[in-house]
C-alpha cells in the first residue's frame, strides 16, 4: 500500500487495534482492519448514522458490537458446524489496506481478505478473494466482491449487518419490505406471509425477508431524520432489534442501548446462498443517505 491521501489517516484506535479514518468533504467515516469493520459515519451536519454500542470490545478475538460486521461466509450459526463462529469468520479477521483515493467528494477506501492457512484447515476450506470498497461521501456505499480463486464451486452467505441509529426504536418503522414474507426466527424457521403496513417495533424482532431487492427506508420520527438503505445484488434482508431482555443478556450490548438502534442488513442468506463457479466473483452493494423526515 502506498502513501495515504491527506483524507486518510492510520492510526491506532480503541483496544490498540488499527483504525482508518476518513475525512471526506462531505462525511468522516471510521474503519478498522480488524474485520473491515465500519465503525463511524457521520454526514456533514448529522448525527452519527451508523450506531456503535459504548460496550463493545475491541480485540482482535471479538467481533465489533455496532457498525456494519461483514458476516462471511455464512450467517448465523453454520448448520452443522457448531464449532464455528457467528456469522463467519471474515468480521473476526484482519483485512488488509489494499488501496485509498480522493474520488471528487468522496473517498474511496479497499480492503481485502483472502484464504489462509487457517481458513483452509476450517471446515470451509475454499481459497477466496473477498475485496470490501467503502466509498465515504454525503452517501455511504459499502460493497462486498467476492471471488472463487478455487478450482471447484462453493457456496457461502453474507450480510452487510448494519446497525443504525435512531432515536427510539419503538417510534420507528421501516418501509419497503410490505407484503414480503420473512422467516420469523423468535418463532420457527418457515417463512411467514408478509405484513401489509410498514414494520414497526413492540418487542424483539428478528426477520429475515428472502427475495427482495428491495429500497429500504427507516422512519426515525424521535431522531426526526429517515434513513435510505439501497442496495445491488442482495436478496436478502435482515431486520433485528434485540429488545430489552436480549440487550441485557449480551455483554457488548449496554442494558438501555435497545432503543437507539435497528439493524437493517443487506444479504445474501438461506435460499438466497451465492454459487460460485472457479473463477467467479459476485458483488453486492449497500448504500445509505440520510434525509430529513416527511410529514406523513
Ligand atoms: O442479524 C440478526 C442476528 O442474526 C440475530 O439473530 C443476532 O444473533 C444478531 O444477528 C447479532 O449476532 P452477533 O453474533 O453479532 O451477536
Amino acid at each position: 500500500m502506498s502513501t495515504l491521501p491527506p483524507s486518510v489517516r492510520l492510526e491506532t484506535g480503541r483496544g490498540g487495534l488499527p483504525v482508518l479514518r476518513v475525512s471526506a468533504l462531505a462525511a468522516t467515516a471510521e474503519i478498522y482492519l480488524h474485520g473491515a469493520h465500519v465503525t463511524s459515519w457521520v454526514p456533514m451536519g448529522q448525527r452519527p448514522v451508523v450506531w456503535l454500542s459504548a460496550a463493545s470490545r475491541f480485540d482482535a478475538d471479538s467481533a465489533i458490537r455496532g457498525g456494519v460486521p461483514i458476516c462471511f461466509p455464512w450467517f448465523g450459526a453454520r448448520a452443522g458446524h457448531p464449532e464455528g463462529p457467528q456469522h463467519g469468520f471474515a468480521r473476526l479477521s484482519h483485512w488488509e489496506l489494499v488501496d485509498t483515493r480522493d474520488q471528487g467528494d468522496e473517498v474511496v477506501v479497499q480492503l481485502r481478505l483472502t484464504d489462509s492457512e487457517a481458513t483452509r484447515a476450517s471446515d470451509w476450506p475454499y481459497m477466496f478473494a473477498a475485496t470490501f470498497t467503502v466509498v465515504v461521501g454525503a452517501q455511504l456505499s459499502m460493497t462486498l466482491e467476492v471471488m472463487n480463486r478455487d478450482t471447484t464451486e462453493f457456496t457461502f452467505e453474507e450480510a452487510l449487518h448494519t446497525y443504525l441509529a435512531v432515536g427510539d426504536v419503538r417510534a420507528t418503522e421501516v418501509s419497503g419490505l410490505e407484503g414480503t414474507p420473512y422467516v420469523d426466527r423468535p418463532t420457527g424457521p418457515d417463512p411467514v406471509p408478509g405484513e401489509p403496513g410498514t414494520a414497526r417495533f413492540t418487542d424483539l424482532t428478528d426477520r429475515i425477508y428472502l427475495a427482495t431487492a428491495a429500497r429500504t427506508t427507516v422512519r426515525d420520527v424521535a431522531g426526526g431524520r429517515a434513513i435510505g438503505i439501497s442496495k445491488d445484488g442482495s436478496d436478502s434482508t435482515v431486520v433485528w432489534n434485540p429488545w430489552v431482555d436480549n440487550a441485557r443478556a449480551m455483554a457488548d450490548f449496554g442494558d438501555d442501548e435497545w432503543t437507539g438502534m435497528i439493524c437493517v442488513e443487506t444479504c445474501n442468506v438461506r435460499d438466497d446462498s451465492v454459487l460460485l463457479e472457479p473463477d467467479q466473483s459476485h458483488s453486492m452493494t449497500a448504500r445509505l443517505e440520510v434525509s430529513a423526515l416527511s410529514t406523513p
